[in-house]
């Protein structure tokens, strides 16, 4: 099943690795058939070189939009070798048989990311590549499709060793072919939705574009890979690994959780994450202090977390991280002295990320359900203005406590209860499927950290408390205030809220209600 490549037809935008690749098919005795510019790039490097207009005896025309639209061109794509009747068909016509295509498309999806305008955009839309790379790809018994410079190699070699592609090799490349064409409808798909304001563009999944396979999924029965969608929103999707062994797939989920919470933050921060969870965030004037009091929250859970960083790492902060085992430590950056702290451990992943995400940014997520897909705006409501419900209001202190507190909990799987005193959590009660139970879990994780310390009162003494939704019954408040909470944020909504109300008035606390509520699940 080896198919040498006679004729070739090489149509390509991006022109890396062109030249090489004539040359190794002029050596292998290939004729050339090429678009203008392709054309021009080979024969600048001394390639001999056919216009397709010229194979074809029909010009390009309508500013190049028809230019190997052409029975000679889809003809000699699509032709069956293995029929008789198509043999004779393409004879009576004087169509020649092309055996190898490489297209790689008008770049559409750059074009667009650099801000270019509706007319540009339109003009970027490939119909004549996808045609042919599609036609290829059909006929793949017979033809082989490129079309990516990263597949050029293995052509190449298997010509040297082989004198022509196999079955298999191209069965392969056909496949990524058709791959490349979807991602690339559903790319302009979904620049004409958002071009109308539709928040939920068809690219989702299916324009996704493979970025590896994983050694396993969630557990190790399960295959995984991960997928980029392309928008180069900085984050674990496009971080730089600079050390480490490879990421997993829950390595990844945790990671973004930490990186997306940290990015939350203007003034230094650090998140240290387990099982997609928060178990300890703080905010500090500089990072090796935010570490520190982020770990307060929950020494034991943050044993194998994840952290992550809003400012560069620098070498005091990563001999700390160091100190405790951690999976993954993501920041924006590291100086040369952190790198060399860190590089001791050999396993600990280190992934830089060049800048931190703008938590307001409009996106979607995606989450699959059997049989279907949901799919929603990612959470960035942003809470506006806060209502105090109570007799007293809250202290400044209390009050940009508790904002942190009500940013933090947006993180935290729900239900969610997170305390914050002086910029950091003290407790932080999260998946609970009541939410009294959260509050309750939260202020006995901190007593068991206080008492780890050595200190015989709870690290919620004197916090503030967040919850990601209202409290249906004054039971989780009441919770919070044994907790020693002397502040509570939350979005109030409930038919109870009097009762809640009454219950932080009873208490002396202070409430504010924010009217937006961040489930998360
Ligand atoms: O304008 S098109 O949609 N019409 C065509 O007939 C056609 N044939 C090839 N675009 C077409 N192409 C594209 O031209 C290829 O997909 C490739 O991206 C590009 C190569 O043009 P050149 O060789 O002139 O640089």
């Amino acid at each position: 099943d080896i198919v040498p490549i006679r004729r070739a037809l090489l149509s390509v935008s991006d022109k890396t690795g062109l030249v090489e690749l004539g040359q190794a098919l002029v050596e292998h005795g290939a004729e050339l058939l090429s678009t203008g510019g392709s054309a021009k790039a080979l024969r600048e490097a001394g390639l001999p070189v056919r216009e397709v207009s010229d194979h074809s005896g029909f010009p390009e025309i309508l500013d190049g939009r028809v230019k190997t639209l052409v029975p000679q061109i889809h003809g000699g794509i699509l032709g069956r070798r293995d029929l008789p009747e198509h043999l004779e068909q393409m004879e009576q016509h004087a169509i020649a048989p092309i055996d190898l295509v490489c297209v790689n498309l008008y770049p559409f999806e750059r074009t667009v990311a650099a801000g270019a305008d509706w007319d540009e955009c339109i003009e970027n839309i490939d119909i004549g590549g996808p045609a042919l790379i599609r036609a290829a790809a059909k006929n793949h018994d017979h033809v082989c499709v490129l079309t990516d410079p990263g597949q050029y190699a293995s052509l190449i070699e298997a010509l040297r060793a082989l004198g022509g592609t196999t079955r298999s090799e191209r069965r392969a490349w056909a496949g990524a072919a058709y791959a490349r064409t979807s991602a690339y409808d559903a790319a302009i798909a979904s620049w004409f939705g958002r071009e109308r304001g539709d928040l939920f563009p068809l690219r989702l999944h299916f324009g996704g574009i493979r970025a590896g396979k994983l050694r396993y999924g969630e557990n190790p029965h399960q295959e995984g890979a991960f997928y980029l969608d392309g928008s180069n929103r900085p984050g674990v999707a496009t971080a730089r690994q600079v050390q480490g062994k490879a990421v997993s797939y829950n390595n990844i989920n945790d990671t973004d959780a930490a990186f997306e919470a940290v990015a939350e933050f203007a003034q230094p921060a650090v998140v240290i994450v387990k099982h997609a969870n928060p178990c300890g965030v703080a905010t500090a004037p500089d990072l090796e202090t935010a570490w520190d009091r982020a770990l307060r929250c929950d020494p034991v859970s943050a044993f194998g977390g994840i952290v992550a960083l809003n400012r560069t790492l620098d070498e005091a902060t990563a001999a700390r991280i160091a100190q405790i085992f951690t999976e993954v430590i993501i920041a924006p950056d590291a100086t040369p002295e952190a790198q060399a702290v860190l590089s001791a451990k050999k396993n600990l992943r280190l992934l830089l990320t060049g800048g931190t995400p703008d938590p307001y940014a409009p996106a979607l997520t995606v989450r699959s359900v059997a049989g279907g897909f949901l799919v929603q705006n990612r959470d960035n409501g942003r809470m506006t203005d806060l209502k105090v419900v109570t007799q007293r209001a809250p202290t400044d202190a209390e009050l940009s406590d508790l904002a942190m507190a009500f940013q933090v909990a947006k993180h935290v799987k729900s239900n969610a209860i997170v305390y914050v005193k002086d910029g950091a959590t003290v407790g932080i009660g999260a998946g609970q499927m009541s939410r009294v139970d959260s509050a309750r879990i939260a202020a006995s994780k901190s007593r068991d950290a206080a008492r780890a310390m050595g200190l015989d009162t709870p690290l919620t003494q004197n916090s503030v408390v967040a919850s990601d939704a209202f409290f249906p019954f004054a039971d989780g408040l009441e919770a919070a205030i044994a907790a020693g909470a002397t502040a509570v944020i939350q979005p109030g909504g409930s038919v109870r809220d009097a009762e809640v109300i009454a219950a932080a008035d009873k208490a002396g606390i202070a409430m504010v209600f924010t009217g937006i509520r961040h489930f998360r699940h």
